[in-house]
Parts: C-alpha cells; sequence; structure tokens
C-alpha cells in the first residue's frame, strides 16, 4: 500500500533546561552520556542469557530481546520510518512491547506513548500533535479490534502513520529484515545520539481540553530510572510482575520495566489486572516485586482466595497513581507479608518513595521523599508564598528530571510553570520535618480515578457537543473503590415538550465520542443551575460538597 509520509519536522517548542542548571546536573553525575539507542544492547553484552521477559509460556534472554529489537529496528528502517521520526506506541502488557519499544529508540525514532485505553479521538490527537509517522498496535486485544482503531486513525488524519500491527509484526520483520544486512542499522549510528535530546513524549494526566505531551530527554530519564533501580533495590534477582499498562510512568521507570531492564532482573507480564492472576504467576514465577494503584491493592487484600496461592517470594509492593489510605497501607505488611512502599511521582517528572528500611509510621502515613538531594520542593499559599513547614500548600518542584515545559504548548506552559522554572503539579501537600511529602489533595480541575487521570474540561466538553446539554461541570464524587469518581452535572435543554436526555443517553453519547472508557462520567446529575463563587463562576467546590453531603444522607 502506498503511503505518505508526513512532511518531515524536528519536533518544534520543546523548553530545555537552561544551560546553567544542565552543567550542574552533568557535573553532579545525574546527567551522563547514556542514551535509550544503546540501553538494551548493553545490558545484553552484560547479562545475555539471563531472562529478561517473561510474558506466559514465552521466556526471552536480555540477547533474544536485544536480537529482536535490531530486526525490529531494522524493519521500521526498511518501511521508511527515520531518527527523530515519532511513533505512537499503543501497546498491552506484551513481550513485544519491549523489543518494539527498543526497536524504535534503536534508529533514533521518538516513541509517544499511549495507553491501551485509549481510543479514536486520544489516537488521533498523539499522531497529528507530534506528527507521527509511524502506530504501533497490537491486533486484537482484551476483546478490542485494535486495527480497526487504527483504520479510523489512519483515515482521519491528513497524513497517515504507518501502522506495524503486532502479530502480524512476525511476517513483517521477516520481509523487511536485514538479517544479513545490517549496514542499513549501522548507517544510522552516525549521527550522534545526545543525551540531552528528547527521547520520547509522554502522557500527562491533562487538565485541559486535551493531554498534552511530556517531553523526556535520555539524561533525565535515565538518571531517574538508574536512581530509582538503586532506591527500590532492584537487581539481577528481581522478578517484577508488570499489572499496570507498561506505557505509563510508574511501571515504566518508578523503578518499573526499564529499572529491572537496567539492573539485569526479569519482568513478567501480566495479561489482565485481576488479583487472581496476579497471584498464580507471583507463585508460578516467584515474584518478588509489584507495583499497582490503590484499588488494585486494595483488591489484593480483599481477594477471598489469597490463602490458596503461595505468595512468599513478594518482598516490595509498590502502591502509588492515587492515594493509598493509611488504614490500607497498613493492613500490607499484616497480610501479604511484604514491604510496602509508597510512590507519589508524575510523568512531569520528580518521583516519591518511601525508603525500605524506613519506620512502619513513615511507610503508611507519607507519599514518601524525592528520589534525589537536587530535587527542589516548594509549598506555597494561593499568593505563591511559602508556608510554614508541616502546613498544607501548593507543591511546586524543579529538578533534575522534571520537565520545564509541555511539547509545543507554550500558553498553557506559561500557567504550569512558574517565572524560574517550577511546575506547578497542582497537589495540595505538607512536608514533614523530615522532608517526608504527604499529599492532602488537590487544586487542579482533574479527577483522580483510581490512579487514571480525568481532566474534567475535557469531559465537558465532549457533553457540550451534545444538542441537549446547555451547561456542565465535571467534578469528582469519593468512592470507596475508586477512591474518586467522575460525576457531571448537566443543566439540560428541554425538548418542546418538556423532555430531558438521561443519563445513560449522554453517557453512552460520550463513549460514542471515541474516548477512552475511563473518561465516561460514572454519574449525570440534572440541575437547572450551578452554584457560583463571589465572581460568578461555577463553584466546583459547592458542587462537591454537595455530592458528599448527599452521600453521607
Ligand atoms: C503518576 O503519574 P501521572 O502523571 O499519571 O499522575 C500524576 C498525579 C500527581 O500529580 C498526583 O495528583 C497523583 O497523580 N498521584 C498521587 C500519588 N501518585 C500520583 N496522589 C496521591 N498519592 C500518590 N501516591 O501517577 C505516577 C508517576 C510515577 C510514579 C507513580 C505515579
Amino acid at each position: 500500500m502506498m503511503r505518505m509520509s508526513p512532511p518531515r519536522s524536528p519536533l518544534k517548542n520543546v523548553p530545555r533546561v537552561p544551560e546553567e542548571f544542565a552543567t550542574r546536573y552533568r557535573a553532579a553525575g545525574y546527567w551522563t552520556d547514556e542514551t535509550f539507542r544503546t540501553f538494551l544492547s548493553t545490558r545484553a553484552a552484560r547479562y545475555p542469557d539471563h531472562q529478561a521477559v517473561v510474558d506466559g509460556d514465552r521466556r526471552f534472554s536480555y540477547r533474544e530481546v536485544a536480537d529482536r529489537a535490531d530486526r525490529f529496528a531494522a524493519g521500521l528502517l526498511g518501511q521508511g520510518i527515520r531518527p527523530g521520526d515519532r511513533v505512537v506506541v499503543q501497546l498491552p502488557n506484551i513481550a513485544e512491547y519491549v523489543w518494539m519499544l527498543f526497536g524504535v529508540f534503536r534508529i533514533g525514532a521518538i516513541p509517544v506513548f499511549s495507553l491501551p485505553a485509549h481510543r479514536h479521538r486520544e489516537i488521533t490527537h498523539f499522531v497529528e500533535k507530534s506528527g507521527a509517522a509511524g502506530y504501533l498496535v497490537p491486533e486484537t486485544f482484551g476483546g478490542f479490534d485494535y486495527r480497526g482503531l487504527a483504520r479510523e486513525v489512519t483515515r482521519s488524519v491528513d497524513h497517515p502513520p504507518l501502522v506495524v500491527v503486532v502479530g502480524e509484526a512476525a511476517e513483517f520483520v521477516a520481509h523487511t529484515s536485514v538479517d544479513g544486512d545490517p549496514d542499513e542499522l549501522a548507517a544510522v549510528e552516525s549521527p550522534r545520539a545526545a543525551p540531552e535530546d528528547v527521547a520520547f513524549l509522554q502522557l500527562s494526566g491533562g487538565t485541559t481540553g486535551v493531554s498534552k505531551l511530556i517531553p523526556r530527554t535520555h539524561a533525565d530519564y535515565l538518571y531517574s530510572v538508574r536512581a530509582s533501580a538503586e532506591i527500590c533495590g532492584v537487581g539481577r534477582s528481581t522478578r517484577m510482575l508488570v499489572v499496570l499498562p507498561a506505557a505509563h510512568n510508574f511501571p515504566m521507570s518508578s523503578p518499573g520495566v526499564l529499572g529491572v531492564l537496567h539492573t539485569g532482573g526479569t519482568i513478567v507480564m501480566a495479561p489482565d489486572p485481576l488479583a487472581s492472576t496476579a497471584f498464580e504467576l507471583i507463585e508460578r514465577e516467584r515474584i518478588t516485586m509489584a507495583s499497582l494503584v490503590p484499588p488494585l491493592a486494595i483488591g489484593w487484600l480483599n481477594a477471598p482466595n489469597r490463602e490458596r496461592h503461595d505468595l512468599s517470594s513478594l518482598e516490595v509492593l509498590q502502591v502509588g497513581g492515587a492515594k493509598f489510605s493509611a488504614e490500607a497501607a497498613r493492613r500490607v505488611r499484616e497480610e501479604l507479608g511484604c514491604t510496602l512502599q509508597q510512590v507519589f511521582g508524575m510523568a512531569e517528572g520528580l518521583v516519591n518513595y518511601t525508603r525500605l528500611d524506613d519506620a512502619e509510621s513513615t511507610i503508611v502515613s507519607t507519599q514518601g521523599r524525592p528520589i534525589s538531594e537536587a530535587d527542589e520542593v516548594l509549598v506555597v499559599d494561593d499568593d505563591g508564598q511559602p508556608v510554614p513547614v508541616g502546613s498544607a500548600g501548593h507543591l511546586l518542584t524543579r529538578g533534575p528530571y522534571t520537565i520545564r515545559g509541555y511539547y509545543d504548548a507554550p500558553e498553557h506552559n506559561s500557567a504550569s510553570f512558574d517565572a524560574n522554572g517550577f511546575y506547578r503539579t497542582g497537589d495540595i501537600v505538607r512536608v514533614t520535618e523530615d522532608g517526608y511529602i504527604v499529599v492532602e489533595g488537590r487544586a487542579k480541575d482533574q479527577i483522580n480515578r483510581g490512579g487514571e487521570k480525568v481532566a474534567a474540561e475535557e469531559v465537558e466538553n465532549h457533553l457540550l457537543a451534545h444538542h441537549a446539554v446547555v451547561d456542565v461541570a465535571v467534578v469528582s464524587q469519593p468512592d470507596e473503590y475508586l477512591g474518586e469518581r467522575t460525576c457531571a452535572f448537566v443543566i439540560p435543554r428541554r425538548t418542546d415538550d418538556g423532555e430531558i436526555p438521561t443519563a445513560v443517553e449522554l453517557k453512552r453519547f460520550v463513549r460514542g465520542r471515541g474516548v477512552a472508557a475511563y473518561k465516561v462520567p460514572d454519574a449525570v446529575v440534572f440541575v437547572d443551575e450551578f452554584p457560583v463563587t463571589g465572581v460568578g463562576k461555577i463553584s466546583k467546590t459547592q458542587l462537591r460538597k454537595a455530592l458528599e453531603d448527599e452521600l453521607r444522607r
């Protein structure tokens, strides 16, 4: 099939770390010359026969994974993907994820990460915004046809990317392979891989209509990977179960897939997030470590069949992405017999961990402290003034692996970063005397649905597109299982005979717009008007309070 290549252009408007800081980060050894281009091949040289990836009955050594990455890289080149091209990666937790990702890195192309839950609307945005030349999808996964999605995406963009479907990939590699023609790969080694260049674009949880893309560099990200691996004690004997979507920042690098591969350990892909699946894998694969969002951790704690499995190999359970209650946190050591590690991080950079040897009281009641002594943390009031130690305020941060701005979003950046380059996280925290962070709440207009972030504005825009919606405000509502769920307050337009749409109809409408299922509002409440603030803006605080009062009743 003929394919129109997108006009090739380098990434534009990538905010950079000022040279003064870069010099400091290099001098301190945070930033090194390593890049993702050679990351896998150096590990393969160091641990050739060690098991790198397990996926069901399939087991791959470091050498095998690196060889497949090279062949895939050559295949991509053969199909016209070039250094600097963006490639949207939408793969589930399968072994192919690892070598396809490193195949993209190998030729100096730039992955754009997306989640298996994303649909037409989101993927189209990522392809267009990044100017992607490639798009990697599974054939089907979890009963969903990604080939159909890819067809829809290619039809709606001006410059359709090359679609690579896993499952067809074997054939794809075979007929484009450079087995016996390594020159093709060698040719792209020549442009120097610059460690301070953008390595990939990661997704932000988002607070606006569409997700912003986060430009992470080789140097900044690899620093967070190395330091995380050390803090979390991973090494050759680590066997990590990957339950959360592998492309999310937490399972990717905190210390995640990359931290484990960095140190020669083994990653085991979980095909689904069910507790029963995880328990079987922990027992069979002698898993030592896993990372979960709070609802999944609570699911493990409450699973009726847990006693039937031998979970004794499990040493560390990481929980993060959303607030883990102290009550649930306390149960981890008592009931699962392993050490809990709380992880409070963000794709924009800053990651905090409780340390494995912290006192149990610190582990259960805080969200940890920053990775690096060079992470700068500010807690300020609404006027930007620092609050006294121990008081709650807005968390701002700057450091060797925190971005200075989103990709190509100058306006958004001027609101999200202060004049000194500090990132406004939108989180309300307090910092204890000994430097541990406790997350108290959130100022950003986002719903944290069990770790999945939903930008209120994005859902509001979808609802506003419905002819019978006059106005809408999306807020969080406390939920026993998810922590928070989404509730849309809607002012409906009545038809001539006084009819208004139903909640089911509006939910179906949002889903029909081609968005990830987790963005469909959990509840829809029809109202005649919204409460307003003193200056006449919709008061989301009052709406949230109304929901809480209702729940209490
Ligand atoms: C992780 O990354 P994102 O980018 O999906 O979300 C970041 C936001 C934070 O700003 C905060 O609002 C929330 O998620 N969050 C937590 C939390 N961990 C993240 N809120 C309360 N307690 C926690 N432990 O979610 C992420 C990235 C790397 C490692 C871990 C999580």
